[in-house]
């Protein structure tokens, strides 16, 4: 990076940090878009002078609220709720709520700020956003999950409409709660339109939108492997977490040919030798995702696998890593353990998983090394093709869905690679994803004036 550019970021960071001193996440995230962006804007002069990345550090708008609730005891229960709007400038805002008891504003402001650049590389119409509670889903009844539900939605709905602001699921929200929220935000608003996404199947979702995320962060390390001729088939690959994400991405790696060794939760990893087949993913999707249990339990099942208390997965030797539990996840020890194993491809189903220092690690040493923005995007795109849906009425089929969101997830490596290829060759996809992504929303805002 030359001198101005370098100069560029220091007053950025310095500004960013000093409004919001706190919210150390949020700045992670704008630190390593504004490094990589730097140089383009210094040349592009025109998307400094309408200060286009200041303004896309500032949310168009933030809903801060109270969520009351009774639990079964009939005691009363207080969380917080949140809806970051961050970015209308290419379609209404969109993006995940995650309900878990870490949340806060600065992490839902850097989830936010990702999601922006993210939707746009989709290519379809939509811009930014994030919500959610500090509302912990953990051991908590349906009915209480339910009663939650109920009223952050009744708050929430006034915020939110099919052209204004479409959330989904995140971390802690998936079927069951999009089931909770929509039935009563349509009670309210007396109206079925697809203001939610991750809906059921039977009511207006989209067929391969659970699988969807997985799925496309799958697609997208089987694009990197491509540039060398290589694929998934006979690999060995690490895969952290247990929840929608990583069961999709099992399920994909395993149909491609590859073999998935990991599972993990914050209570520590299995390590499956054998590898993770249908049947045994079939008994973690009911482990999981109906007696919402721990991954654990997965070594009582089947013999052969171990579990590490209190450890993450990624000291098991593997070809390909798939972080696909949460942020800051992979640290810099973490994936100098990955280099020295082997490992050649990251391919981040999670956001912001690897820290900065993990990230130097991965490129310094040239792997393919995809961020979360560009590799998990396949859940908000096919989110997109559920609005397509909904607003002309209809449905496709999954094998017509999952031709789109295959088309898509090449479509944004081709994008990558378009931006981020270095002179020596190696593509930096952080930089790709970067440039590519901030371009569309940059050139709206230039076309929509001061706003
Ligand atoms: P789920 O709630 O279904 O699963 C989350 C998984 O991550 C669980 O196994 C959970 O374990 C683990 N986890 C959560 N927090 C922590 C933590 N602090 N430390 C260790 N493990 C943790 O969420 P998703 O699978 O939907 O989301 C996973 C990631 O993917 C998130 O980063 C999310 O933002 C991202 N993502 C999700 C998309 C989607 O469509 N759902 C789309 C794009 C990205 P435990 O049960 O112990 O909490
Ligand atoms: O981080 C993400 O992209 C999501 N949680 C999915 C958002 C969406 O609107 O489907």
């Amino acid at each position: 990076m030359d001198k101005i550019a370098a100069e560029f970021v220091q007053n950025f960071m310095a500004n960013v940090i000093a409004k919001d001193p706190l919210e150390k996440e949020f700045h992670q995230a704008v630190r390593e878009v504004v490094e990589s962006l730097a140089p383009f804007v210094v040349q592009n002069p025109v998307y400094m002078k309408a200060r286009i990345l200041e303004r896309m550090a500032e949310p168009e708008r933030i809903v801060m609220f109270r969520v009351p609730w009774l639990n079964d005891r009939g005691e009363v229960e207080i969380n917080r709720g949140y809806r970051i709007q961050m970015s209308s400038a290419i379609g209404p805002y969109k993006g995940g709520l995650r309900f878990h008891a870490s949340v806060n504003l600065s992490i839902l402001k850097f989830l936010a700020y990702e999601q922006v650049l993210k939707n746009s590389l989709t290519t379809l119409p939509m811009g930014g956003g994030k919500g959610g509670s500090d509302f912990n889903p953990k051991g908590k009844s349906d009915n209480e999950v339910m009663r939650f539900c109920q009223s952050f939605m009744t708050e929430l709905s006034r915020h939110i409409g099919p052209d204004t602001d479409v959330p989904a699921g995140d971390i802690g929200v998936g079927g069951r709660e999009i089931g909770f929220m929509y039935g009563q935000l349509k009670r309210l608003s007396n109206a079925f339109t697809g203001t939610l996404t991750g809906k059921g199947l039977g009511w207006g979702g989209s067929p391969l939108r659970p699988e969807a995320t997985g799925y496309g962060t799958t697609y997208f390390a089987q694009e990197m492997l491509s540039t060398i001729g290589e694929e998934i088939a006979g690999k060995t690959v690490v895969i952290s977490g247990s929840g929608n994400v990583s069961q999709y991405a099992v399920e994909k790696v395993t149909q491609l040919g590859g073999k998935v060794v990991t599972l993990s939760d914050s209570n520590g990893f299995i390590y499956d030798p054998e590898g993770i087949n249908e049947e045994k993913l079939e008994y973690v999707l009911e482990l999981k995702n109906v007696w919402r249990g721990r991954i654990r339990e997965y070594v009582n099942e089947f013999k052969g696998a171990k579990y590490f208390e209190n450890q993450r997965p990624w000291s098991v030797p593997c070809q390909i890593a798939m972080p696909c539990a949460t942020q800051n996840e992979v640290d810099e020890e973490d994936a100098k353990t990955l280099v020295a194993n082997g490992c050649r491809v990251i391919s981040e189903g999670a956001n912001m998983p690897s820290t900065p220092e993990a990230i130097h690690v991965f490129q310094g040493n040239k792997l393919f090394y995809a961020p979360g923005k560009a590799a998990n995007a396949g859940g908000v795109a096919t989110s997109g093709l559920e609005m397509s849906q909904n607003s002309m009425r209809l449905t496709w089929t999954r094998d017509e869905v999952d031709a789109r969101l295959h088309r898509i997830m090449k479509g944004i490596h081709e994008t990558c690679v378009q931006y981020g290829k270095e002179s020596d060759g190696y593509v930096n996809y952080v930089k790709g994803a970067n440039i590519g992504g901030f371009l569309k929303v940059a050139n709206a805002m230039l076309a929509q004036g001061l706003v």
